[in-house]
């Protein structure tokens, strides 16, 4: 691990990019369940989907102003929709009007930029017939009287979403950073066949760093920090909008390598009137505060439908850029 998570513990500040067909509606990533919503009726934003001023170089740009090193980009979303070019669905970026894998623009764009690229793939999959549907309210999920007689065959959905995890790993290069989202109740570590994903994915991309979330939620600290951690255990924790008072120790009372990830808003998704925006100097302290404490500080952005970053955030990011202009050699 230390030899793997050595650019990350110095790279410490990332841009997260929350972006899929939930930018369309704009209320927010969580519609599809909240409002449970059918599958045939959600496919009206897969037809609609059409960023036509999508332009990765543009966020890795500002991205880059800002003093961030990395990027995680959502290439799914717990919606299932793949902004990649996968061969196991049809639910994808290609088959949209849009015609074309996202993703590698995404990677091809940062790396271009001179950052490191992560990919966030989330493990509930609203759209995939065999996915469980744990913490979804609409779908079929255990305890759920309506869907006691619905067959999943969970099997098949982590053949699923093992074989997307190899082509993620395979058809992109080299990748820096992956992070899984989430685990949830009983269903986490080898639920999905954990030790298995993970010996695949060392095995392709060995320096690639991996979050704790095949493991546990955002609340948790897992086996990572113990004398005795699980092959899937990943390198770094990753808490969520609260920075640890403390940072992160292992049981020993090491530090542990870690990353708080925030939202610039009250959302991740895109929303069309965001409140609660923070300022730059909130997140420049909360910066300070993370690395501080020995750990990164992943910011979210979130695109609109059309691929581009709210002017408001623009706005946030280039007062972090003006304030490291300003602090360079002092
Ligand atoms: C998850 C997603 O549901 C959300 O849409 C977003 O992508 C975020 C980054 O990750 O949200 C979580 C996951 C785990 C917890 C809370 C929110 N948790 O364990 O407390």
């Amino acid at each position: 691990r230390d030899k793997r998570v050595k650019w990350f513990m110095n790279d410490r500040f990332g841009m997260f990019i929350h972006w899929g067909l939930y930018s369309i509606p704009a209320v927010g990533e969580w519609k599809r369940s909240y409002e449970r919503i059918s599958l045939e009726e959600y496919d009206k934003y897969f037809d609609a989907f059409n960023p036509v001023d999508y332009d990765p170089e543009k966020w890795a740009r500002l991205a880059k102003g800002a003093g961030m090193k990395y990027a995680v980009l959502t290439v799914k979303h717990h919606e299932g929709f793949c902004l990649f070019d996968s061969q196991y669905t049809d639910f994808k970026a290609t088959n949209t009007k849009c015609g074309r894998d996202l993703v590698r623009e995404y990677v091809d764009a940062f790396r271009k930029e001179g950052l490191k690229v992560g990919l966030y793939y989330s493990l509930f999959d609203w759209h995939h017939p065999d996915y469980h549907h744990y913490g979804d309210l609409y779908h079929p999920m255990r305890d759920n009287e309506e869907f006691k007689d619905y067959k999943y065959d969970i099997n098949r959905y982590l053949e699923y979403m093992h074989n997307q995890v190899r082509e993620l790993c395979t058809n992109y290069g080299k990748i820096d950073l992956f992070w899984f989202d989430n685990s949830y109740g009983d269903m986490v570590g080898e639920k999905w066949k954990a030790t298995e994903l993970i010996t695949m994915m060392r095995k392709l991309q060995p320096e690639m760093v991996i979050n704790n979330r095949l493991e546990c939620n955002a609340s948790a600290k897992g086996s990572i920090g113990t004398s005795n951690p699980t092959v899937y255990a990943g390198d770094f924790v990753a808490p969520e909008q609260i920075i640890p008072p403390q940072g992160i120790l292992d049981d020993e009372g090491m530090p542990l390598p870690w990353e708080a990830s925030c939202t610039m808003n009250n959302n991740w998704g895109y929303v069309t009137n965001p409140n609660n925006y923070k300022t730059a100097k909130c997140l420049i302290r909360k910066l300070v505060e993370c690395v501080s404490k020995g750990g990164n500080f992943l910011v979210n952005v979130s695109p609109d439908a059309r691929g581009r970053i709210p002017s408001q955030s623009e706005k946030v990011l280039l007062e972090i850029k003006e304030w490291f202009e300003e602090n360079e050699d002092s």
